[in-house]
């Protein structure tokens, strides 16, 4: 019995080993016994004929895959061997090796095909590609078919890119910080300079390649003119290395008033002779020394940069004077269609920055040049939890499109809450635009394949840092995963991708995989439900970081993400007879669809029109009711997910168990602000309760203004939402402690305590019950705010507290510099769980 103690235990130990999450989906776990048997036929011999770093990466990712896989080495031949063996090869090679072989008469870059074959009695398991990324994509198809443990006996496959571009865009900064990136500092940048340990960025590269993507740029659309100085441009060809032996071309993004800002004219206007040599003189120096650019991003006339409007000249001016310089290089120019004015007025009603794109780009179409792409974000807003497909997609018939999605949850909580986003991204690619005669869905119109564009596809902006699992989220990276996925094929299900994630990512336990499938897929909506229902947008902190509640801060600015709540309704009215006249960006079946009120969908409602609250949605809500209860469901499902995670213990190696538990445990506790910011927002604004009394009504909570305070004081929060009752308790001196006496029942109680983790400070904290310490904590939480609010607000939870009625709980706080260990309130409810852990104190 001990020996088999002992056995069980050293398996466990080794299948369970602690990880980092740095290997993400391309960990190969060692197979199980019963897999194994399926690849004893496996060749023991790679041949890969030629001479190419790309193929040589697919050979050295095959070996490595099958001896983490299947414990074997497979041997490297330079000759076709007399015996079984993998062959990596590209199709124009292939005649020269085992002829007879039916090569695929389309052959698009980077498509290959898989298959077993005999040939002079020996078996040969070919990986060809169209070119050498095909090659590479093949072999990272094998694996992945190995380590989902499908069959290759008789294998044959084929497999193609749906589009030509799969793209990520970081948007990282040359002194390490990344922008809306929220897992740690650049792979690639610091203190102006490029990294000098590339490891990460070609580990990246790796990731990304497995998955398909063939492009990435490196740099802030916020683009720094130091990048195209000479001696920047040695680094950037440094770092172009780390991407090139995996078939992914490095571009970077740039600043439009370049010639001026570092080229010394007095100009960049984009007619101007001067500017024009300026910019090919640049983008020939850039190629010397990286002859496999992928070109350049362009933000320009946007958010402040620069662009062609100072001179008078047409985004077309400005995307083709140096979508020119690059095309004989073969680079591409992206120029962003996030182009809009800030500055707008708010008291103008029928100003809005929805239309801006459309309004911006539909006249210039086909006066780009055939290598400039216009990049579209997937909504007419930014990245919102819910927004209406761009109209735009639909207007270009002409021009090279790109759809931009984001990896990097800016505005989906930022990977501190889980929100699988391939379900909406799906919903986005498959939206018919009605663009033409017949389906027009977003994944052709991008893709090329509606007006038969030489190029197009698909862009994510993916900010992966320095925290070992590249997100800050083990559970994150199945959303750059998926990316790559859909990019490669967007007819794949939302759910076949995450469950592929999940497999490879964390293994083939069935509990596993279904508790996390279920999850993921249901985590979009839920964010959807606790933040942003029926289209409202913009209720988060608009002028900061994008991430808590802060309702107002949408409006009276000029930023127009504008949701127009007044105590009388809400909404953007964007419909044609009476608001901006949006709507009829769109074609003209949905154009209608979105001007009536009667056939406006209930999740878009909000942004097309401006209601009362008691207006009745097709569910047979009322509006107010619908924010209500959305946001109690949303918040309840999220409660669910820290439990559904803790059955999972002893099935995932701990290191990541305990981290993604912190995140859910975090999140749960954190929908709940969003929720309660909302409804009380909107219940004091409207006037209106809720019908089922539960907002505002919190029989459980203990406000900690009304607790005995021992040198804390009472201090109002901003937004007033943000906090329960609109203020809080701060301590402004070394220490402090509160107090109150439990009135209620004998029993088991769960104790929450709602405080702000401030950035500028590491408070901690000490509750105690009847005199005995029960749990003791740091607010040492990455939150983006250094003042109690929103995005600080956060809730510890202690379960399993034995209470008898006249216990005093006491919560000793010591604040660290600028953290006064702000306290919100105390919430105790009767909990003791099964498999919750006892504190017993008596
Ligand atoms: C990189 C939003 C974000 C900005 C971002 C911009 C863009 O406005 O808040 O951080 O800038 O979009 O996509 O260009």
């Amino acid at each position: 019995m001990r020996a088999f103690l002992v056995i069980l235990a050293l398996t466990t130990c080794s299948f369970l080993r602690a990880e980092t999450g740095y290997d993400a989906w391309l960990r190969y776990p060692p197979l199980d016994s019963a897999t194994m048997p399926s690849y004893s036929r496996l060749p023991a011999v790679v041949f890969a004929p030629g001479k190419s770093t790309v193929i040589d990466s697919a050979k050295q990712e095959l070996v490595r895959g099958v001896r983490r896989l299947l414990g074997r080495t497979l041997r490297e031949e330079s000759g076709l061997p007399e015996e079984d063996a993998i062959v990596l090869i590209t199709y124009d090679a292939l005649p020269g090796v085992a002829v007879g072989i039916e090569i695929p008469s389309q052959q698009v870059e980077g498509s290959y095909f898989l298959k077993a074959l005999t040939r002079r009695g020996h078996r040969l398991l070919i990986v060809a590609g169209a070119d050498e990324r095909g090659v590479l994509y093949g072999t990272f198809a094998l694996l992945r078919r190995i380590a989902l443990h499908g069959e290759i006996e008789n294998l044959d496959e084929k497999d193609a890119p749906y589009a030509p571009v799969r793209w990520t865009n970081e948007w990282e900064n040359l002194d390490g910080s990344i922008e809306r990136g929220y897992a740690g500092r650049s792979i690639f940048f610091d203190n102006g300079h490029v990294v000098g340990d590339l490891t990460r960025a070609r580990d990246y590269a790796r990731l990304l390649a497995s998955v398909g993507i063939n492009g990435c740029t490196v740099s802030n659309v916020n683009a720094n003119p130091h990048m195209l100085t000479s001696e920047f441009i040695p680094e950037l060809a440094r770092l172009a290395g780390a991407f090139r032996p995996w078939g992914v071309r490095m571009a970077i993004s740039i600043d439009f008033g370049s010639p001026k800002e570092i080229g010394g004219l007095d100009t960049f206007d984009p007619l101007d002779p001067r500017v024009i040599a300026w910019w090919k003189q640049k983008v020939d120096e850039v190629y010397a020394a990286i002859p496999d650019l992928g070109g350049f991003v362009l933000k320009a006339d946007s958010e402040g940069r620069a662009g062609p409007s100072t001179y008078g000249r047409t985004h077309a001016d400005a995307a083709n004077v140096i979508g020119r310089a690059l095309k004989p290089h073969g680079g591409l120019l992206f120029y962003r269609g996030f182009v809009y004015n800030h500055h707008m007025d708010w008291r103008n009603l029928k100003n809005d920055r929805a239309s801006a794109a459309w309004d911006n780009f539909h006249d210039l179409d086909g006066k780009f040049d055939d290598n400039v792409i216009v990049q579209i974000k997937y909504g007419p807003i930014d990245f919102q939890v819910r927004e209406p497909v761009s109209p735009l997609f639909g207007a270009l018939h002409a021009t090279n499109v790109a759809i931009e999605l984001q990896v990097t949850q800016e505005y989906t909580g930022q990977q501190r809450h889980l929100c699988y986003l391939a379900p909406m991204w799906k919903e986005v690619l498959d939206f018919d635009l009605h663009a033409d005669d017949g389906p027009t869905p977003v994944k052709a119109l991008v893709s090329g394949r509606v007006f038969y564009h030489p190029t197009g596809g698909f862009v994510a902006v993916s900010n992966v840092g320095l925290d070992a699992n590249w997100l800050g989220n083990d559970l994150a990276m199945a959303n750059l995963y998926s990316f790559g996925r859909l990019a490669w094929n967007p007819d794949l299900s939302a759910r076949d991708a995450v469950q592929e994630w999940t497999r490879l990512t964390f293994g083939d336990d069935v509990r596993v995989v279904d508790a996390i499938v279920g999850m993921q897929l249901e985590s979009w909506p839920a964010y959807e439900d606790y933040t942003g229902f029926l289209g409202v947008g913009g209720l988060t902190d608009i002028l900061g970081v994008h991430y808590g509640p802060g309702i107002e801060s949408s409006e009276r600015n000029g930023w127009g993400q504008w949701h127009r709540a007044d105590e009388h309704g809400i909404g953007m009215d964007r419909t044609v007879a009476t608001g901006t006249g949006f709507v009829a960006q769109y074609s003209p079946p949905l154009a209608h669809e979105y001007e009536s009120l009667a056939e406006c969908p209930d999740n878009l409602l909000l942004f097309m029109h401006h209601v009362p609250y008691t207006y009745q949605l097709h569910s047979g809500k009322t509006v107010i009711q619908h924010i209500y209860d959305s946001h109690y469901d949303g918040a309840a499902r999220a409660q669910t997910f820290p439990e559904r995670w803790r059955q999972l213990r002893g099935r995932i190696d701990e290191q990541r168990y305990q981290a993604v538990l912190a995140r859910l445990e975090y999140q749960a506790g954190h929908a709940m602000v969003w929720r309660d910011a909302i409804c009380d927002w909107f219940a004091k604004t409207s006037g209106i309760p809720d019908a089922r009394e539960r907002v505002g009504n919190h029989p459980d909570r203990i406000e900690g203004e009304s607790m005995t305070l021992d040198g804390y004081t009472v201090e109002p929060i901003t937004p007033w939402e943000t906090a329960s009752g609109g203020k809080a308790i701060g301590c402004p001196q070394p220490s402090c402690s509160v107090s109150f006496q439990w009135k209620g029942k004998p029993g088991w109680y769960r104790i929450a305590v709602q405080y702000f983790d401030e950035r500028d400070g590491v408070s901690s904290y000490r509750l105690s019950a009847a005199g005995q310490l029960i749990d003791e904590w740091l607010a040492n939480n990455d939150l983006p705010s250094d003042k109690p609010n929103g995005h600080t607000s956060t809730r510890r939870t202690i379960t399993g507290v034995a209470l008898r009625p006249g216990d005093g709980i006491r919560i000793d706080a010591t604040p660290d510099a600028k953290d006064r260990a702000d306290i919100d309130y105390v919430d105790i409810v009767p909990n003791l769980q099964q498999g919750e852990t006892a504190i017993l104190r008596r």
